[in-house]
This record gives C-alpha cells, sequence and structure tokens, in this order.
C-alpha cells in the first residue's frame, strides 16, 4: 500500500542519544545511532522504498522523562523541539512532529505543547511514561491530580497523546532479577505502559476531560486482549468498580484511546484488535529506527483484513486524528 502514515517514528539530537544504547547487540548500536540521528538519507529512503508517504516524529526514550532536575529537562525539551522543527520545515510533505514535554512541571509541560502546536506546528505528544522528578528514585505518573491542569490545555489545544514505553526503574524492576531480557521491549515495557493506561482510565480524568485522545503503541500494549476481563472479573458477584472513575474500562478505552502497529507486526493481534475496538483506532506505525520500515511495511500490505480496514489503518486514521491537510 503506499500513503502509508505511520507515528510511532523516532529520531534523537545528541543530548538524549545515549538512552537508546545498550537495548538492542552492542554491535547494533553504531547503525541504530545513526538511524536516530538521521532525517533526509537512509529513513527517507526507506520510507520511499516501502511506501511510507510520511513520519510524524517524536524523540526516542526515555530522554526528558528521565531527566529529574526540572530546569533541565525543560530545556532539553525545548532544544529538542526546535531541532526537530528545524528538520520537519526541509520536508513538511514527509514528515510532522510531536512534543517531547517536561513532565517533571506540568505547568511548563502545558506551556511547551503550546508553543510547539502553535509556534512550531506540531500535532500533537509523545511522553514516555512516568517521569522522574527531582530525585533518580521517583517515578510520578500522569494520572496524578498535578497533571489535571495539564490534561485540561491537552484538550483545549485538541491535539493527540501519545503514551510511549520505558523501562520501570530498577527499583521498581524485582520481578525482573536474572531475567533482564524481559526488560524493554519484549515484555517490560507493555506491563508499563499497559498499566500507566489502566490508571488513567479509571482515575476519572476522562468523565472531566471526555474529549482526550492517547495513543498507545505496539497494539495497545496487550490491552486489547485483557479488556472483557479488566471489567467482568468475578463478574457473578455483581460488585460495582472500586475506581473514581464512572464507566467501565473498556469504554474509556473505545472512546479515549487509539493503538498502533509499533513492533508488534502480527496479524491475529490486529485482528483481535479490531474485534474489541473497531478499525477506525487502529494506525499503522513502524517503531523506526528500533524496528525496521520493510518488516513493518511488508507485514502490514500483506495482513488478510480488508482492504477498506489496510486503507484506514494505513493512512484516513492518522489523517482523521491529527487532521492532517495532505
Ligand atoms: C522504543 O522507544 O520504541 C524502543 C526503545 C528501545 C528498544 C526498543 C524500542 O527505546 O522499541
Ligand atoms: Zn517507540
Amino acid at each position: 500500500m503506499d500513503g502509508k502514515i505511520g507515528l510511532e517514528e523516532h529520531v534523537s539530537f545528541n543530548d538524549t542519544i545515549e538512552d537508546s544504547n545498550g537495548f538492542l547487540d552492542p554491535g547494533i548500536w553504531d547503525e541504530l545511532k545513526s538511524r536516530l540521528l538521521d532525517f533526509h538519507v537512509k529513513r527517507l529512503g526507506f520510507m520511499d522504498q516501502f511506501g511510507m508517504e510520511m513520519m510524524i516524529l517524536s524523540l526516542n526514550a526515555p530522554a526528558i522523562q528521565a531527566i529529574p532536575d526540572i530546569a533541565q529537562a525543560t530545556e532539553i525539551a525545548k532544544r529538542s523541539n526546535d531541532l526537530l522543527a528545524e528538520q520537519v520545515a526541509k520536508k513538511p510533505d514527509r514528515f510532522h512532529a510531536l512534543a517531547a514535554l517536561p513532565m517533571q512541571d506540568p505547568e511548563s509541560a502545558a506551556q511547551e505543547l503550546q508553543r510547539c502546536v502553535n509556534e512550531l506546528g506540531f500535532c500533537g505528544a509523545l511522553v514516555n511514561g512516568f517521569s522522574q522528578i527531582e530525585q533518580e528514585e521517583s517515578a510520578v505518573y500522569l494520572d496524578l491530580r498535578q497533571y489535571w491542569p495539564f490534561w485540561k490545555i491537552v484538550q483545549e489545544l485538541d491535539v493527540p497523546f501519545y503514551l510511549h514505553p520505558r523501562n520501570p526503574l530498577p527499583s521498581m524492576s524485582q520481578i525482573y532479577d536474572g531475567h533482564p531480557w524481559l526488560l524493554g521491549p519484549t515484555w517490560a515495557f507493555g506491563q508499563e505502559t499497559a498499566v500507566h493506561a489502566l490508571r488513567l482510565m479509571c482515575s476519572g480524568l476522562f468523565d472531566e476531560y471526555p474529549d482526550l485522545n492517547i495513543i498507545l503503541g505496539h497494539m495497545g500494549e496487550g490491552l486489547p486482549y485483557s479488556m472483557w476481563r479488566i471489567d467482568n472479573r468475578n463478574s457473578w458477584v455483581k460488585a460495582p468498580p472500586q475506581y473514581p472513575a464512572k464507566k467501565k474500562i473498556a469504554e474509556y478505552f473505545n472512546s479515549n484511546f487509539h493503538i498502533t502497529t509499533s513492533g508488534n507486526f502480527r496479524t491475529q493481534t490486529m485482528i483481535d484488535a479490531i474485534l474489541e475496538m473497531g478499525s477506525d483506532r487502529i494506525l499503522f506505525s513502524s517503531d523506526y529506527p528500533f524496528e525496521g520500515v520493510e518488516e513493518a511495511a511488508v507485514w502490514f500490505d500483506n495482513a488478510s483484513i480488508s482492504e477498506p480496514d489496510r486503507i484506514k489503518i494505513g493512512r484516513t486514521n492518522a489523517i482523521n486524528l491529527f487532521k492532517l491537510s495532505i
């Protein structure tokens, strides 16, 4: 399929590039690094070769969220967004951008998002999970009350917010002791991000701000597959839910969430997601350069779904969600 749009597609600059070192085989680092730093050569080459018209670009992970110093987090977020805007401006027909945000200070984060959307033309934000704030040993999640004024601004700006994975801190990772291969994209990224998304849903955030659009990668981080059980465990007891939100979790998932195919190139899994949430809320992405555009595109172009669904998932859902004029 030509004209595909991807929205979990990463870049990096010198300030945060080392955050991506160590996830893949050390022999791959030079290549991965060059792909993260490149915009117009390898990246566009892959896009042209595999029918990807546009990448909506975002900074690598955990980047800003792992900078406990608030002033430094704010400064590096701004610098990264400025550098990204410069690159996007060179090829506005092929690239758009999501803002990196200093969630360490909700007010600065809201201001930076406003600046990115209103002045730099960005079409949303991408945040890498919890933030470390002032101390290395802290993990602050986005459902907490101090973030609600920030969420109000996200709703007013009417731009999507991509909740992207990061690893839990070592102090939160006892379950992985002795099994480091379960960290990162194998399992820990998805577990961390799924629980964070569930916290948003059961907090009541979407009762207050019902027009928020949250995006999850990796085919929804396992949530579609678990959605029935989340709302229906022990249903014979007929006990009401014990959380502050007013509705069932699935209702928020189906009205405030969108998922992408990033790094999860499996037709069976995508069909399960279609059965849970319909094809209007699923969007193609590759997760370049941690994954290959080739692997994503060859799988997606040949997946056993209907052609109307392929066009929606590959392209038109992104045009509608981000209000792209292409
Ligand atoms: C990502 O950000 O998507 C990512 C990493 C590290 C390894 C794999 C991966 O940051 O998908
Ligand atoms: Zn990613």
